[in-house]
C-alpha cells in the first residue's frame, strides 16, 4: 500500500509547519500535499517554499492544492485539484512543466472523467464521511474495485481512512490511500506510518 500525506493547515500550526513536514517525509509516505484552506494565498506560498526543500532533501513529492501558480513559484512536483477547480489543461497551462496533477473524485462517472482528462492519479472518497471534508457525503467501499478497473493510474482511497477502518478499506480493493487527520493527529507519525503500513499488509495477506 502506497500511503499519500496531506499536511492540512486546518490540523497544523504554522510555527510545526517545519517539524511536521520533516516527519512526514521521513515516514515513508510516496508524496506530500500541502493543503490550506483558510489561509491567505501568500502565507501558503511562504509555507510551500519552506517545505519544498525538506521534500527535496527526502526524495518526496510535493503536491499543492488547489494553486498551480504557488505551484510553479516554488517548482512544485505536482498540482491537486477538485471537481470545482477548472480542467487538468488549465493547470497544465499555468503550470507548464507540472508533472503530475491529480484530480478528486466521488462517483464512478468522475472516475471515468479523470480517466479522459488525463489526471496523473485520483483520489476517490470520502469514502465515510470526515470532518476533514464537511458536508461532503460518504460513498461507500463498494465502488472501490470498479474505479480501479476504470482509471489507469494510481488511485489514492480517502476520506475517514484510520488504523481501524484500514482493515476494511483494503479489504474492498483499495491499493492506495490518502490519510490526513487521524496520521496528523497521532503522537508520532513515523510510528503510526509504520502500524498503518502493517495493518494494510495484513489485511491484504489475508483477502489473497
Ligand atoms: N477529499 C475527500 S475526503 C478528504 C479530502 C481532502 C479529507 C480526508 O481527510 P481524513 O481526515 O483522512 O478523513
Ligand atoms: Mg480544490
Amino acid at each position: 500500500m502506497k500511503l499519500y500525506s496531506i499536511l492540512d493547515l486546518g490540523y497544523v500550526q504554522e510555527g510545526e509547519v517545519v517539524d511536521c513536514a520533516k516527519s512526514i517525509c521521513k515516514s515513508g509516505v510516496v508524496m506530500l500535499q500541502l493543503r490550506a484552506k483558510s489561509i491567505e494565498q501568500k502565507k501558503t506560498l511562504e509555507l510551500a517554499r519552506i517545505i519544498k526543500p525538506i521534500c527535496n532533501d527526502y526524495g518526496v513529492p510535493l503536491i499543492i492544492n488547489d494553486h498551480p501558480i504557488i505551484a510553479a513559484e516554488v517548482n512544485a512536483d505536482g498540482v491537486h485539484i477538485g471537481q470545482d477547480d477548472g480542467t487538468i489543461e488549465n493547470v497544465r497551462k499555468l503550470y507548464k512543466s507540472c508533472r503530475i496533477v491529480g484530480r478528486s473524485t466521488h462517483s464512478i462517472s468522475q472516475v471515468r472523467e479523470a480517466q479522459k482528462e488525463g489526471a496523473d492519479y485520483i483520489g476517490f472518497g470520502p469514502l465515510y464521511a470526515t470532518a476533514t471534508k464537511p458536508g461532503r457525503p460518504a460513498i461507500g467501499l463498494s465502488d472501490i474495485v470498479q474505479a480501479h478497473q476504470e482509471f489507469n493510474g494510481p488511485i489514492y482511497c480517502i476520506g475517514g481512512v484510520n488504523e481501524t477502518s484500514i482493515t476494511e478499506v483494503i479489504a474492498a480493493g483499495a491499493t492506495n490511500v490518502v490519510i490526513v487527520s487521524d496520521l496528523l493527529k497521532s503522537d508520532d507519525i513515523g510510528s503510526y506510518v509504520a502500524r498503518i503500513k502493517e495493518s494494510a499488509k495484513k489485511a491484504k495477506e489475508k483477502n489473497l
